[in-house]
């Protein structure tokens, strides 16, 4: 993708993470959630400083969105590097199990520890953190099998912490979406941006969607066929595409094609997961 610089400051990201190391120290485990679609873009490059230590559970949301090959590779790479990983539908497979099968050496400590001590029973805290847009919140609502938490596809609709007690082994903290404050690598950006995770306005419509057709075309060239009755893209000018696509739904400005409303189409599109399933990036390449 195109290379290009974006500065990213919202003010109030440097107060968030304070606070969560707040939250952090009084923690057992940390799951943090990533976009499957792209989950290095998509990790926090502060956690690690942030965890301190905590264990950590890595977590690739949206994976009905997502190449399952790609999402395969990065499971194994994850393993590989010894990084705790899985990968599901948050919106369908049930999390609970895996959230206990995770927590289990945890609960076991904490329980022998309360019993060596007369302490009263306690349960195990889980704090769920990631960038915005991700899937915490859905995560909580999987976990507590109710609508707990308000969930949003845009970034920021978490805004305050919030404790949710799922049994008596398990509370959870959903916590509000945060980001770096700056982004260095322009494909980075551009990659968040198409995953909802970076507000819009950041990029404008038309680049944001060159870049998209500029993956597409190398990564996975038949993706605009069943959607848009463009057959292989591999070759094909992006502007071309932009065209053809305001053609095909008849997404006009005046009587001629509007690219930029084709921008708007096929990036929507991408975004709720209807073109297919794609990755943003690919282990190793
Ligand atoms: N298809 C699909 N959609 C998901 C999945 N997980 C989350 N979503 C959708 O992604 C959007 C964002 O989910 P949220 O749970 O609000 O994300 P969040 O991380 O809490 O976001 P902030 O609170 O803004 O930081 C919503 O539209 C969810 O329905 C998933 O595994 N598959
Ligand atoms: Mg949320």
């Amino acid at each position: 993708m195109a290379q290009q610089n974006i500065h990213y400051f919202p003010g109030h990201m440097s107060k968030a993470l304070e606070k969560m190391r707040g939250f952090v120290k009084s923690v057992d485990l940390l799951v943090e959630v990533v976009d499957g679609r792209a989950p290095l873009s998509s990790q926090n490059p502060l956690l690690k400083e942030l965890a301190g230590g905590k264990p950590v559970l890595l977590l690739l949301s949206k994976s009905d969105y997502a190449d399952p090959l790609v999402t395969k590779a990065w499971i194994e790479l994850f393993k590989e590097e010894g990084i705790p990983a899985v990968a599901g539908n948050l919106k369908k497979d049930r999390f609970v199990k895996l959230l206990s099968d995770a927590a289990e050496p945890l609960v076991a400590k904490k329980r022998a520890k309360e019993q060596r001590y007369g302490m009263i029973h306690q349960p195990i805290r889980v704090m769920i953190i990631g960038i915005p847009n991700v899937g915490k919140s859905t995560l909580i609502n999987n976990l507590a099998a109710k609508k707990k938490a308000k969930v949003g596809n845009k970034a920021g609709v978490t805004r305050a912490e919030q404790w949710i007690k799922l049994n008596d082994d398990f509370i959870v903290l959903d916590t509000p979406g945060i980001l770096p404050m700056n982004y260095p690598d322009g494909a980075q950006a551009i990659r968040l941006a198409l995953l909802g995770s970076m507000k819009e306005e950041v990029l404008p419509t038309i680049d944001l969607s060159i870049a998209l057709i500029g993956y597409l075309k190398e990564n996975y060239p038949q993706s605009l066929n069943e959607r848009f009755g463009i057959e292989d893209i591999s070759n094909m000018d992006s502007g071309l595409v932009l065209r053809l696509i305001a053609e095909r739904r008849l997404l006009l400005e005046g009587s001629n094609p509007s690219e930029e409303k084709a921008a708007y189409a096929l990036i929507k599109e991408f975004k709720d997961g209807i073109l297919g399933s794609i990755s943003l990036e690919i282990p190793h390449a």
